[in-house]
């Protein structure tokens, strides 16, 4: 039980801020091969087992070294995933600013609830900087970046979830100790991440990540939760409550 109010929420972004990775990032990717004229097809349960592998640029090799080796071969190949990558961030971004990828329910709210609180939030997340971006712009507007005390994306650390490194990077540009503050995630990979900086951990699962292993966190849920659409407990103790708000995540509990 925390016996004083918390100090910060860092937010996770793909798959815990909205639902990116299923109907926007895939077919962002896929989009990119068209363009560079590869027969790849991540379809999605392919997906969901390159997602094991955060980072995009990272994926795309991963998929190279398991299941197209032949491309290995090309010349200046860091150069040419990166090109590859780049034109996947063209796609993602086209396809946010088309209002295709809404926040998860509880987002809107919860920001908001924390603002009014004075309680600040950050981002940590693996994503590229430029989709971070252009998702809270188009969901939340163009002041919401102002709202953000800290957004810690991408390639900025050298190792990408479930290092720790991204975690430590916001707490450190918040000067903010670990047990001032709490996670929210929606991975396994995301939340070892989270506990291997000292963060307590509310995760939020989507279709990808409900049978992963969330041992360590304070609890785990369907999702935020809104007045109208309580979250339902997956496990973990939610006491009397039946969405996150400032109450709860301020008696959350480290496991
Ligand atoms: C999820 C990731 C990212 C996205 C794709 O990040 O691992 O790589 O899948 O985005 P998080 P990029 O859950 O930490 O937000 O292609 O820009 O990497
Ligand atoms: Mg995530």
């Amino acid at each position: 039980m925390r016996n004083n109010k918390i100090s910060a929420v860092l937010f996770d972004v793909d798959g815990t801020l909205a639902d990116t990775e299923r109907d926007g990032h895939r077919l962002a990717f896929n989009a990119a091969f068209n363009d560079f004229g590869l027969n790849w097809d991540w379809n999605i349960a392919l997906y969901g087992e390159l997602l094991n592998i955060t980072g995009g640029k990272e994926r795309i090799r991963y998929y190279m070294e398991t299941y197209a080796p032949d491309k290995l071969k090309i010349n200046e190949l860091d150069d040419w995933v990166a090109d590859l990558h780049s034109t996947k961030t063209k796609h993602f971004v086209a396809l946010l600013n088309r209002g295709l990828i809404p926040l998860r329910p509880g987002v809107t709210r919860l920001i908001q609830e924390l603002r009014s609180a004075k309680i600040k939030i950050a981002i940590a997340t693996t994503t590229t900087p430029e989709n971070v971006t252009t998702l809270l712009k188009s969901t939340l507007g163009e002041d919401s970046l102002s709202w953000f005390n800290v957004i810690a994306a991408g390639d900025i650390v050298p190792k990408k979830k479930p290092a720790p490194d991204i975690y430590l990077w916001t707490l450190k540009h918040l000067d903010l100790q670990a047990q001032q503050c709490i996670a929210i995630e929606d991975s396994e990979c995301g939340l070892k991440s989270a506990l291997a900086a000292g963060l307590d951990t509310v995760v939020t699962v989507n279709s990808y990540t409900e049978k992963q292993d969330f041992t360590g966190a304070s609890v785990v849920l369907s999702d935020l939760g809104e007045p109208s659409k309580p979250f339902t407990v997956l496990s973990g103790i939610a006491n009397s409550n039946n969405l996150v708000d400032v109450k709860m995540l301020n008696n959350i509990s480290p496991q």
